[in-house]
């Protein structure tokens, strides 16, 4: 059957969209990001991605991971997912993620993290 291929440009349910790029042999990847929502004053910016693939080759339904760095707040976010491909060979991109805001007390790491469900399919 078709394999599951990350290359390429995505958007998920909240409208961001994300372009990754030609992944190495290795598996590493890297892409942009660019958020459709930031629940900030400051100006969204397109900001860098880098993921690895595992078992980039004869995989039909491979697992991820990559961080998104971004450009316009310290914070960090980390996504895992796996990749689906349907028997029309349509993709689809299953993802949990995890968001680390930088809070400037030990005390407040308590109320650091975010995590959430995120569901992309391709658009390119
Ligand atoms: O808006 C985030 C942020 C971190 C500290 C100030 C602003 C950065 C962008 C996160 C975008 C998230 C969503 N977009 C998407 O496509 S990543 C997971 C979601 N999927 C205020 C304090 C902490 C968050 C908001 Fe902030």
């Amino acid at each position: 059957g078709p394999q599951c291929d990350l290359q390429g440009l995505w958007r998920n349910e909240l409208g961001s969209n994300m372009t990754i790029l030609a992944m190495n042999t290795a598996g590493t990847f890297s892409g942009s990001y660019h958020t459709a929502v930031a629940a900030t004053k400051k100006q969204i910016l397109v900001s860098p991605l880098q993921g690895v693939q595992q078992h980039p080759s004869a995989k039909r339904h491979p697992t991820f991971s990559f961080i998104v760095q971004w450009q316009f707040s310290d914070s960090t976010t980390a996504f895992v997912g796996q990749c689906f491909v349907d028997h029309h060979g349509k993709e689809t991109l299953e993802t949990m993620w995890l968001l680390r805001e930088e809070v400037l007390s030990h005390k407040d790491t308590w109320k650091a993290t975010r995590v959430g469900t995120s569901t992309f399919t391709r658009i390119k």
